[in-house]
């Protein structure tokens, strides 16, 4: 483990400091008009990849864009994401469209932006230069870390951080990594608790508060150029904390 326990304590205490800061002046960021909301569940959450759960169908999904252009993406590629949360855990789900489901990385903290993966950044500690990244494969490999610059990412450093409770899950509506015929979707279920974003000092959220995400896509099919989706696009590198959008939590 690279990142020191200091590291660990800071991020608690800006947790309770910052108290998943949802003030006025959060607002003036570029991704400020991006908004999504989590529902409050009261029923468990099955983290199976399978988005049938009531909560899934009472949370109003987001859709990403094209990073680059802004413009909306064709219903083949199209991704949808929601979020519900309860009182111990942060529920995020993922319905990829996709032709062309593959990924080769079959190991934790692969690179797996090379190739296809959903990602997730959460900023739990309204330090924008520090959030957690998560990424989930069309295999269920999962890439989490811990950023403390975005200009100068140092992934073996970041990547040696883990979330201890995490769980995700995959479906596959298709042929995984064979490519000569045409799929459907993949979707994605991430179970993250929030003592893991908080460490220990904030077990439970309420309703009124927010964090700052985003959220992202890599998409490379045969015969089509590689794409990059995002809900709040950054027009670049992916890690721009200023284009973070807001989650917020709903009882
Ligand atoms: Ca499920
Ligand atoms: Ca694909
Ligand atoms: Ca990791």
């Amino acid at each position: 483990m690279i990142l020191k326990k200091r590291s660990f304590q800071k991020l608690g205490a800006a947790a309770v400091l910052g108290g998943f800061c949802f003030t006025a002046h959060c607002a003036h960021r570029a991704g400020s008009e991006y908004n999504i909301t989590a529902v409050y569940t009261q029923s468990a959450i099955c983290i199976d990849g399978i988005l049938d759960e009531s909560a899934w169908q009472r949370a109003a999904p987001v859709f990403l864009k094209n990073n680059r252009s802004d413009q909306e993406v064709n219903r083949e590629v199209s991704t949808r994401v929601m979020t519900c949360y309860d009182d111990s855990t942060l529920y995020i789900g993922f319905i990829c469209n996709d032709p062309d489901i593959w990924t080769r990385f079959t190991q934790r903290d692969e690179h797996l932006w090379t190739e296809e993966a959903v990602e997730v950044f959460i900023d739990v500690d309204d330090v924008p230069d520090t959030y957690v990244e998560i990424e989930v494969s069309p295999a269920n490999v999962l890439f989490d870390s811990y950023i403390v610059d975005p200009q100068n990412i140092n992934i073996p450093a970041t990547a040696a951080f883990n979330l201890p409770g995490i769980r995700t899950a995959v479906k596959i509506a298709g042929t995984l990594n064979v490519r000569a015929d045409r799929d459907s979707s993949w979707s994605v279920e991430i179970a993250v608790p929030f003592r893991d974003l908080a460490m220990a000092r904030t077990k439970n959220v309420t309703a009124g508060m927010g964090i700052k995400v985003n959220f992202f896509r890599l998409d490379k099919n045969q015969g089509m150029a590689s794409a990059g989706y995002a809900w709040s696009p950054t027009h670049g590198r992916f890690h721009n904390p200023a284009a973070f959008g807001r989650l917020l939590f709903k009882k």
